[in-house]
């Protein structure tokens, strides 16, 4: 009996070594030690032991169930620890390794060089509006002396919803909105997108944006016009720029004037910047037709104002001395976060 169980422990042992893996491991638990276990039908076999010696031999089977258990026992726990190590070792982290780096945009230009203008004119007391992108006909022509033969209604010139509705070819519309509130005086600007029907090209672009601003009160003159664009040129473009008015014609203004600021880059001189000449043109401005103000219910022999409108494009492409519009509607990141 005492072979039996010493052939018995010397199989368990050799066979526990050579289990990889706790459900391996299980399977020799339960060849040795289960119900139908070896070891198990030794203890049943008891009956068949003297009386005498079955203490005896209680004895050895229950040390060689101990052992056999022991073993089993410090087996799993090594074979658990070994996993353990494993999955941490798969899990682990380098905190040291860089991090992602996060794409970051940038302001478009267009947006730098609005909030450049917004900012000087806030700091003169002008309140900025936005108005509707599709207008009425009324707002965009008819209420700012646009005749019905000016060749800005023509349709080569303006998208047209039907006859009654455009997208708006300015924003003055949002400045007759405001004139019809009746609230005096009025101090304003309002930037905004703008569409014509153009081919696209380094200076055009059927959608591009436009600034325009409107001053209302009593006693305002030309003389209020200059100081104020005088002042705006000076901001925007350094302080020794200079301004220049030029007699032109608006239906909405008169005297209407284009405004020229003396170039930035050689200080009037001429270059190739403003292609000689000393001078850049930058805006359009007069004096509010004291027709449009009518036409919005303020007396003109009571109110006067002046009003004045520029492309935004214009003014960035020529703050950061871009030579092709087109490059601005790219959104290309390279391009953008140069600026
Ligand atoms: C230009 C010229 C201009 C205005 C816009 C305006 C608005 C109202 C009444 C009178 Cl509500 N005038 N706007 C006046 C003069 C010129 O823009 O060349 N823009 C790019």
């Amino acid at each position: 009996m005492r072979e039996k169980l010493e052939q018995i422990r010397a199989k368990a042992i050799a066979e526990i070594e050579k289990s990889e893996g706790l459900s391996r491991l299980n399977d020799v638990r339960v060849a040795f030690l289960g119900k139908k276990g070896e070891l198990t039908a030794v203890l049943k076999s008891m009956k068949d032991v003297k009386p005498e010696e079955r203490p005896l031999v209680g004895q050895m089977v229950n040390e060689t169930r101990a052992h056999i258990e022991g073993l089993l026992e410090e087996t799993k726990a090594r074979m658990e620890a070994a996993e353990r190590e494993l999955k941490l070792k798969k899990e682990v982290i380098d905190v040291t390794l860089p991090a992602k780096k996060n794409r970051v945009g940038h302001r478009h230009p267009n947006t730098i060089a609005l909030e450049e203008v917004e900012r000087i004119f806030i700091g003169m007391g002008y309140e900025v509006v936005e108005g509707p992108e599709v207008e009425y006909d009324y707002y965009n022509f008819e209420a700012l002396n646009i005749p019905a033969n000016h060749p800005a209604k023509d349709e080569q010139d303006t998208f047209y919803i039907n006859d009654k509705i455009v997208l708006r070819t300015q924003t003055s519309p949002v400045q007759v909105r405001v004139m019809e509130q009746g609230k005096l005086p009025i101090r304003m600007i309002a930037p905004g997108r703008v569409f014509r029907s153009d081919e696209v090209d380094a200076t055009h672009s059927p959608s591009f944006h436009q600034i325009e601003g409107l001053v209302i009160d009593k006693n305002i003159t030309f003389a209020d016009l200059k100081g104020t664009l005088a002042e705006f040129a000076r901001e925007l473009f350094g302080e020794d720029t200079k301004v220049k008015f030029r007699p032109h014609h608006f239906p909405f203004t008169e005297p209407s004037a284009e405004v020229d600021v003396s170039c930035f880059k050689c200080g009037g001189s001429g270059c190739r910047f403003c292609k000689g000449s000393g001078w850049i043109e930058i805006l359009g401005c007069g004096m509010v037709h004291p027709r449009v103000l009518k036409m919005s219910g303020i007396d003109p022999e009571e109110y006067t104002g002046f009003a004045f409108g520029a492309g935004l494009e214009r003014i960035a492409l020529l703050k950061y001395e871009i030579d092709d519009m087109r490059l601005l509607y790219e959104n290309d990141d390279r391009f953008l976060q140069q600026f």
